[in-house]
């Protein structure tokens, strides 16, 4: 018989690639999504598959609602993607971030663990949680030190998943995502915010700069379709565990710029410090990125790297898509956008 999974945060990016991850082996999935969520369907539009999915409305902080939706479905797998999943906004909402990244999770654990202790559960734990890091790279055993309420909630949800497995028997595990990116991620997150931008400028749709924050922050930036392959075996496995996942290479914001700069065509070139600072293309003189300090985080994380041995040990992975590679991907499948008028 098919198994069934349910999958939080179906609309958002990793939701769509999960999804049809999972209804390509023939899974009957259940979309979780809450009313309202930005852009609601239009990944899973692109990706073709709505109409394959049983979509139910579902929100984190209602726990009646998810324990109807565990009694109902009984799922064989539980993939926890829902959050408020943009840590700026944490800093301004701490007490909802919290709620619907911490104690959410918790309304979950408890709810499989009174109606349905044999489903799988999958939570997408955060290499946010690192924050002012402890040691380079990071790995599963590494000392967490969050440094904003998103990576404070996400610890909390982190040991309790862990917690549910040691002490009710749940089946959990943990995956420490690295930041990870596609032509499906949010507008509002820095890589998208860059190739949205520049696919706009490219076809003449706009003039002005993109306007950035902190340039020197560096991630360990990989492609979102790979990574949830990641998150399905992991339940596959005999016993429940926490791996990290990432490339193992870093860049920096300005970094990210030049590569995808050079798909426009573009070779960026740097000047001036702090809030001064322009991104220039060589060629034109024109104006590319500038920085605007409204972009600036009460507390940033300065860098981020992933060892992932574990995973690419016990999970047989390695990363398909590079840097580069992903820095056109997301550049030209944003100038197909902009060219239909749909970006
Ligand atoms: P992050 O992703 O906070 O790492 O969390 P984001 O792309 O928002 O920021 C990455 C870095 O870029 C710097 N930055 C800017 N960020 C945004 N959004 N906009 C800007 O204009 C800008 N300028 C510079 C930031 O300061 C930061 O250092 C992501 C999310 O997907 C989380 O949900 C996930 O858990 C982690 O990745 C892994």
């Amino acid at each position: 018989m098919a198994k069934t999974a349910v999958i939080t945060g179906v609309t958002g990016q990793d939701g769509g690639y999960l999804a049809k991850l999972l209804l390509s082996k023939g899974y009957k999935v259940v979309g979780a999504y809450r009313r309202g969520a930005t852009d609601t369907f239009i990944k899973l539009q692109e990706h073709g598959i709505l109409d394959q999915i049983e979509m139910v409305e579902f929100d984190l902080l209602e726990f009646t609602n998810i324990c109807r939706l565990v009694m109902k479905y009984q799922p064989d797998e539980f993939y926890n993607l829902g959050a408020q999943s943009f840590v700026a906004l944490s800093f301004e909402e701490p007490i909802y971030t919290s709620q619907a990244d911490g104690i959410g999770v918790l309304y979950i654990l408890e709810a499989l663990r009174q109606f349905s202790p044999k489903t799988r559960f999958y939570q997408a734990s955060s290499s946010e949680m690192y924050g002012m890091v402890q040691e380079v790279p990071q790995k599963e055993t590494t000392f967490f030190y969050p440094r904003s309420p998103y990576g404070v909630a996400k610890l909390m949800a982190h040991w309790s998943s862990i917690n549910y497995r040691e002490a009710f028997g749940l089946f959990t595990c943990c995956g420490i995502l690295f930041n990870h990116e596609s032509p499906m991620r949010g507008k509002e997150f820095v890589t998208r915010k860059i190739t949205a931008h520049f696919a706009r400028l490219f076809v003449g749709e706009i003039g002005h700069p993109v306007e950035l924050g902190n340039l020197n922050a560096r991630r360990d930036w990989g492609f979102a379709g790979d990574y949830v392959e990641l998150m399905w075996r992991m339940l596959q496995c005999e016993k429940g565990d926490v791996y990290v996942i990432a490339t193992g290479e870093m860049h920096s914001i300005r970094e990210f710029c030049m590569e995808s700069a050079k798909v426009c065509g573009w070779d960026l070139e740097f000047s001036g410090e702090n809030e001064n600072e322009v991104g220039v293309d060589k060629n034109t003189g024109k104006v590319i990125v500038r920085v605007n300090p409204k972009f600036y985080r009460p507390s940033e994380v300065d860098q981020l790297l992933g060892d992932s041995s574990k995973a690419r040990q016990i999970l047989g992975w390695e990363p398909k898509v590079r840097f580069a590679e992903l820095c056109k991907m997301m550049v030209e499948a944003d100038i197909e956008r902009a060219k239909k008028g749909v970006l």
